[in-house]
């Protein structure tokens, strides 16, 4: 088999397990695969200059729609190395990639030959890896399937020798039938046993597919326990579920709350992705007694104590039989909250100029038909305690496999949706992790307009440590950097008045004084006797 051949088989295989989006970043190895795709017309091709932004563009595609897998396509060298992260993530966030390689022959491994590395070790455990040697037949697309199927990602390893450019056969012209993940079923029985023995326990509801949604929202109904929906939830502002949903913030969860000191809650339940609250983090110390469960479609149960039922979130709530879990002491917890509500509200108008009242004013200056990507740190933090619960309820993006920073402009680019604009919301530090992103934009389906929280530094940490060499404090702006992607750019400062967000970039400028007293009064405010 000729380069040329080796390379339409490639893509043969590609169309054959429904993938017809390559993420190509050109290279010279790779040279027999850009050519293949030059001929074909099935593929859609979306080249990029870096590797890494390309990766988490394509994780951001399947992130938005399990059923769009997106090839990245890659020369050789530290190239392979970029999609790293991404791998890493997708991993986490139960996405399966693909990932196709161009390498130099098996002899030059290890001779210091240019651009030959051990590429076949550096996705490993994040990806199935195929070596594919110079001339030799790729795995079939069946082989490929099963393993994408169960979520686990590939990483085929194509080795060229010259030369790279040939005569070759006709691209492949049919697609063929898209992935269906499946999950093997695994923990009923105990989710069942640990539901028999609560009687007041907490739900918390951390990411769902769009499709989960109804089963969770009816589940919740059905047992009229507690809630604690988070952002990426899609549950958080349901109306349905409104009177069991807590909205004083995740203070409320702390060990020391009435949560916990008052016994208003005997267990915890979570639904759906690893969350982002630290209760997720005390379940595994200082609350490790407490009995918890967790129902996921992923293998992650977040804890190393919880109970965990894997399998379709739909068909494992529709499984457990439950009682009536909102008891007199619920209650109580919904009116301590609510009155606290009212207090944070008050906050904002006190501190208009904090983080958290900006990011409260943004949730209201939405357009009804934005979408939102909250970036990690604390922006996805900051939507879930301030985003106001009376906006009306909107798909909430998030990238929380591994909790990186890294890669979340592009991750936002590769899940904005045609028809709508998606707002991503970033900290300062993780923009700059990720400059290249806006190369993605016109590559997206839709608009982005990237919002920047310019707190100058990675001020999660203030509240954290005490030594200042964690913040990475500087004096930044980022006007130089839309600029050069001739974006349209604005600093807002204030709320005081409605926000447009016609700007592509948008940089937040809060007060820093405003900010600390904000979250002084806050941590007051959940330390209040409420009777
Ligand atoms: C790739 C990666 N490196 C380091 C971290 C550790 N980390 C978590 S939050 C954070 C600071 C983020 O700062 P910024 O984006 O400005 O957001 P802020 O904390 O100010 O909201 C860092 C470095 C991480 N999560 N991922």
């Amino acid at each position: 088999m000729n380069s040329a051949e080796q390379a339409t088989a490639v893509l043969k295989v590609l169309a054959e397990l429904g993938i017809c989006e390559v993420a190509l970043c050109p290279g010279g190895r790779n040279a027999p695969l850009v050519h293949a795709l030059d001929s074909s017309e099935l593929f859609r091709v979306s080249c990029f200059a870096d590797e890494r932004s390309a990766a988490f563009f394509a994780y951001g595609r399947t992130l938005a729609d399990r059923r769009r897998l997106v090839a990245v396509l890659t020369t050789s060298g530290t190239a392979v190395a970029e999609l790293l992260p991404a791998f890493v993530e997708a991993r986490y966030a139960g996405v399966p990639m693909v990932a196709i390689t161009a390498d130099r022959p098996a002899s030059y491994r290890g001779t210091g030959a240019p651009q030959t590395i051990e590429q076949l070790t550096l996705l490993e455990g994040y990806a199935d890896v195929v070596d594919v040697a110079v001339g030799e037949p790729v795995p079939t697309a069946s082989e490929l399937r099963s393993k994408l199927a169960k979520r686990r990602s590939v990483h085929l390893n194509v080795a060229f020798d010259e030369p790279l450019i040939e005569d070759g056969p006709g691209a492949p012209t049919r697609l063929g039938e898209g992935l269906a993940m499946d999950v093997e079923p695994s923990g009923h029985d105990a989710l069942q046993r640990w539901a028999d023995s609560v009687v007041r326990p907490l739900i918390i509801i951390g990411r769902l597919d769009e499709a989960e949604r109804d089963a969770v929202r009816e589940f919740v109904r059905r047992c009229g326990a507690v809630v604690y929906a988070e952002g990426p939830s899609g549950l958080r502002e349901d109306t349905a579920i409104a009177d069991q949903v807590l909205r004083s913030g995740e203070r409320i969860l702390r060990p020391d709350g009435p949560l916990f000191v008052d016994e208003c809650c005997d267990g915890v339940l979570r639904i759906g992705h690893v969350p982002t609250t630290r209760l997720i983090r005390d379940l595994a110390g200082q609350l490790h007694h407490l009995p918890h469960a967790s129902v996921s479609s992923l293998p992650f149960s977040g804890t190393p104590s919880s109970v965990h039922a894997v399998g379709s979130i739909r068909a494992t709530l529709a499984g457990i039989d439950v009682g009536w879990w909102q008891g007199e002491t619920a209650r109580r917890l919904l009116d301590i909250d609510r009155a606290r509500a009212g207090n944070l509200d008050r906050l904002f108008a006190e501190w208009p100029r904090s983080e958290a009242a900006m990011v409260r004013h943004l949730s209201l200056s939405l357009e009804p038909s934005d979408r939102v990507f909250v970036g990690n740190s604390q922006p996805i933090r900051l939507w879930d305690l301030a985003a106001a619960f009376e906006a009306p309820a909107r798909p909430v993006g998030a990238a929380r496999g591994a909790n990186g920073i890294d890669g979340q402009l592009s991750t936002c680019f590769g899940w904005a949706q045609a028809g709508c604009r998606s707002i991503g919301l970033f900290g300062d530090l993780t923009t700059l992790y990720d400059l290249a992103a806006p190369w993605a934009r016109s590559h997206a389906d839709g608009p982005v307009h990237i919002v920047i929280m310019n707190n100058r530094g990675g001020r999660i940490f203030e509240r954290l440590f005490s030594s200042a060499s964690f913040v990475n404090a500087h004096e930044l702006a980022f006007d130089g950097w839309a600029a050069m992607w001739s974006a349209t750019y604005q600093r807002l400062e204030t709320t005081s008045a409605p926000w447009s967000l016609a700007s592509q970039v948008t940089e937040l400028r809060p007060d820093a004084e405003q900010s600390d007293r904000f979250w002084d009064a806050y941590g007051r405010l959940h330390e209040a006797d409420d009777g």
